[in-house]
């Protein structure tokens, strides 16, 4: 049991099929806590850092096109053990495999227009809310239903 933050995204996909609404409502119903969001228009230097463990492969332009073909909305996430909290949310990474329940599996059916990316280890997480958040574009504050949230030992840190 750890603090851990992770990055969002939430694709062009879900911002055309007006699904940006529901996703954030269901990381927030979760219990994780919004410490950053923004609307950022992608470009290829970053999307390369991104996708660097696809490059070459046949998807990767065609993936790199969906992910400038509309703004997309970054998050970081903080919670307990957030990283993989999240992923179990996200569900698998192709929308015709991921398990109902999972945003992936209720809301997709294509292996790219899969709706949200999740980072998926605690080094990731760090890396890539560098490569998208400024220090001061991410917050630290306290939340009101923290301690319904969270168990009597698991407050002793400031999730
Ligand atoms: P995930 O961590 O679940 O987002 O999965 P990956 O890092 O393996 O893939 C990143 C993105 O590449 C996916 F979200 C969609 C895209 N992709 C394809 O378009 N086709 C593939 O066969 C695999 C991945």
């Amino acid at each position: 049991m750890k603090k851990e933050q992770t990055l969002i995204i939430i694709k062009p996909d879900a911002l055309q099929r007006s699904l940006m609404g529901e996703i954030i409502n269901r990381f927030e119903r979760k219990g994780l806590k919004i410490v950053g969001m923004k609307m950022v228009q992608l470009e290829d230097v970053l999307l390369d850092e991104h996708y660097c463990h696809h490059k070459g492969k046949p998807f990767f332009e065609s993936l790199k096109k969906f992910m400038k073909s509309a703004p997309v909305v970054v998050l970081v996430l903080s919670g307990i053990n957030a990283v993989k909290a999240t992923r179990l949310i996200v569900g698998a990474t192709k929308g015709y495999e991921a398990d109902a329940g999972t945003i992936r599996g209720d809301l997709s059916i294509s292996g790219q227009a899969n709706i949200v990316h999740a980072s998926d280890s605690s080094e990731n997480a760090e890396g890539e809310i560098k490569r998208f958040f400024k220090l001061d574009e991410l917050f630290e504050y306290k939340k009101i239903d923290y301690e319904f949230v969270y168990g009597e030992e698991e407050r002793e840190e400031n999730f």
